[in-house]
């Protein structure tokens, strides 16, 4: 059941498809105050109440005791302490053996989560607008309100079957040869690889939808010249586009006058990469129109991927800014700098990036009317998503386009996929990228992955072992690093193999995980979930926070420390361990339900599956172009035999039903002399 609650006059944000009528009355569960404009919705927690939901937000799968902000943020250096991230998803879900129901606010503007924080009883959402849409769902399960909630907002995006291969980022790649080595270092050494990002560096002054001549002289030739070795390029967008007469995308933007305004009616105008910048109104339909084509001679150029930056958006400074900052550090020139007066000055340049003074001088205009940015802040990426995805529909319907985002709001979830933004290269961020991955599952965003080794500091070689053997499972499997960081690419390090041989077995698995994420998007289900999901009457799984359920039948648990030499795992039933090396290297372990030491050596990681579950293996490769998806080693732990369905497509199918593309197997009972397990079915399949 869903229930809809409105308040004042809610800005349209497009997050909700379905029409709900607005009930009047009291809300359930909360209880309701008013302070000024703000609304304020309190709770008090069952003892066991365990809290899912806020997507991209650092800390546990449980949200509980922690406050939460949702507000946009470029927050390079995040920490457990970052209140905001880059994501705005304002979904919760309350589950405890008394009750369970979701809430979600519709609402663009700031709003506080204290889950717990102020009082560890007590939940307080406040939402600094006071004009939003309210949305009360209760269903029987935690799936079928994840369901629920999906079919409210709708589908989850559909990536090309390519942009499940392994991609290799940095940013500083700035030329072809750059480029082309980065490839042929991967082909050399059998290193499986489907694309390569290019970084603001491929951009002429770091123009939008240029590119430099000299470093790309024929783009296009480049990018046959990759497809023929089955690799593809993804150039990334930002948002902000320079102010300078003579650039087309500037000069057709002002034409057709679509930038975001200050109060007075001019451009406003605030720095980013390419200098001072104007910001594309991505709430105007007109706006994503016209920037969704700027997007054309990159797809004639052969392109068929983006990511799209600096979206939230983010602004180093503005000249308004800038002024003020000067001017508190003017205020003390000539005066005795004691201490206090010092921090003082470092923060008035300290805070210029990002600030809220500037998000509240310019704005945007819906339906006729001026709306001032900081109401309506979290929209701004997701606009530039539709922006880019109604382009590229335009361009070619009958495909699927790769994009993802760094910014996005729940509605963008149809659009495209996100990744996690700026982490580091620490094992607390391996973590935190696990953890995050089940509720943003949770809030539609189903293609997703972090900066596989993380994107700021140095990488040591364990750790970007392990952030792949995570990577074997995240739709989006994407190697990337910072300008200055010690280099990360998979050839760079002495244990090159190791790595190419988990970056093997994901290509050994991408049909089956790929089959597993079209079921699940297809039938608006999440691809990763808490265990709670699976196992709400378990209280060890429920408050299991290393370990992740993936499709159907399979479950992850990563080892996230440096040096283990394996990790305790728990198992809410009997399972199947597959305990991969490589592609043709694993051992086949039942367990039984319960608590396990698992050795894993830094070049091992475990997949289980349940009971009566398959896992599907097919030869592998080093693209997915030629992966060999009709043969299968089936492996599953099973005494009767089992059924299963496989899914497969052609991959760029942009609206495929489900139905047609579902291959009903049959696998046998596991023949006692024919396997070396007991009890483990090892079977030949063609499809
Ligand atoms: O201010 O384009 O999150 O992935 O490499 C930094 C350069 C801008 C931030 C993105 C990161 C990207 C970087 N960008």
């Amino acid at each position: 059941m869903i229930r809809k609650y409105t308040f004042g006059s809610p800005i349209p944000t497009g997050a909700v498809l379905q029409d709900v009528p607005a009930e009047s009355g009291s809300i359930p569960f909360f209880t309701l105050d008013r302070e000024g404009k703000k609304i304020i919705l309190s709770i008090t927690l069952q003892p066991d109440e365990v809290i899912f939901g806020l997507g991209e937000s650092v800390r546990g799968m449980n949200k509980r005791g922690f406050v939460y902000r949702s507000w946009n943020s470029d927050v390079f250096n995040h920490t457990e302490s970052t209140e905001s991230l880059y994501a705005s998803h304002n979904l919760l879900v309350f589950f405890s053996p008394a009750r369970l129901f979701g809430v979600y606010l519709d609402d663009p503007g700031l709003v506080t989560w204290d889950l717990g924080y102020t009082r560890s009883d007590t939940a307080v959402i406040t939402s600094e607008n006071g004009d939003l849409d309210l949305y009360v769902l209760e269903d029987a399960s935690l799936p079928d309100l994840a369901r629920s909630f999906r079919r409210l907002t709708g589908r989850s995006y559909l990536p090309p079957r390519w942009a499940f291969g392994y991609i290799q980022s940095r940013w500083g790649y700035a030329s072809e040869q750059e480029i082309r080595t980065v490839t042929s270092e991967h082909r050399k050494r059998h290193i499986p690889l489907d694309a390569v990002c290019m970084d603001i560096d491929y951009m002429v002054d770091f123009r939008n939808f240029t590119w430099k001549p000299d470093a790309f002289p024929d783009l296009k030739g480049f990018s046959e010249e990759l497809k023929q070795d089955h690799l593809r390029l993804v150039p990334i967008i930002d948002a902000g586009i320079p102010v300078a007469p003579g650039y087309p995308s500037y000069d057709s933007g002002k034409a057709a006058d679509i930038f975001c305004k200050k109060q007075d009616g001019s451009d406003f105008v605030a720095a980013v990469w390419p200098g001072r910048c104007v910001f594309p109104d991505f709430l105007r339909e007109d706006a994503r129109t016209w920037f969704g084509e700027l997007y054309r001679p990159l797809l004639d150029a052969g392109i068929e991927g983006f990511w799209n930056d600096m979206n939230e958006p983010a602004l180093f400074y503005s000249d308004e800014g800038l002024a003020d900052a000067f001017a508190r550090v003017e205020e003390l020139r000539g005066e005795q700098v004691e201490y206090e007066a010092m921090w003082w000055m470092k923060d008035a340049f300290n805070g210029i990036a990002n600030n809220m003074d500037d998000y509240r001088r310019f704005y945007h205009r819906i339906g006729g009317t001026a709306v001032r940015h900081d109401r309506v802040h979290n929209l701004y990426g997701a606009g530039m998503t539709r922006a880019s995805a109604l382009g590229f529909r335009r361009y070619d319907p009958s495909r699927r386009f790769l994009l993802f985002s760094r910014s996005s709001f729940i509605g963008a979830h149809r659009d495209g996929g996100v990744w996690q933004g700026d982490n580091f290269s620490w094992w607390s961020h391996l973590k935190m990228a696990l953890q995050m991955l089940p509720n943003m599952n949770l809030c539609g965003f189903l293609y997703s992955g972090c900066d596989l080794g993380g994107f700021g500091c140095n990488v040591t070689e364990d750790l970007l072992e392990r952030f792949l053997q995570l990577g074997v499972f995240t739709p989006l499997m994407r190697n990337h690093s910072a300008l200055h960081t010690r280099d990360q690419e998979i050839y760079r390090f002495a244990s090159w193999e190791m790595m190419r041989d988990t970056v093997g077995v994901r290509y050994a698995l991408l049909p089956f995980l790929y089959s597993e994420f079209m079921k699940a998007a297809l039938t608006d289900g999440m691809y990763f979930r808490p265990l709670a999901f699976d196992y709400p009457e378990d209280p060890r799984a429920v408050h299991t926070e290393d370990q992740l359920m993936l499709g159907e039948g399979c479950m992850i648990a990563p080892v996230l420390e440096q040096n283990a030499s394996g990790r305790y795992v728990y198992l809410p039933e009997d399972m199947l361990m597959i305990r991969f090396r490589s592609p043709e290297d694993y051992d086949l372990v039942p367990l039984a339900k319960g608590d396990h030491r698992i050795r894993l050596r830094l070049r091992e990681f475990p997949l289980f599956v349940k009971r009566d579950h398959p896992v599907l293996l097919c030869p592998g490769g080093e693209s997915t172009d030629t992966l060999d998806d009709r043969s299968f080693t089936a492996l599953c732990l099973t005494d009767r035999g089992a059924a299963f369905e496989f899914y497969r497509d052609d991959g760029t199918d942009p609206d495929p039903r489900l139905e047609d593309h579902l291959i009903r197997v049959a696998i046998p009972a596991a023949a006692p002399q024919a396997s070396p397990v007991p009890g483990v079915a090892i079977s030949a399949l063609v499809l």
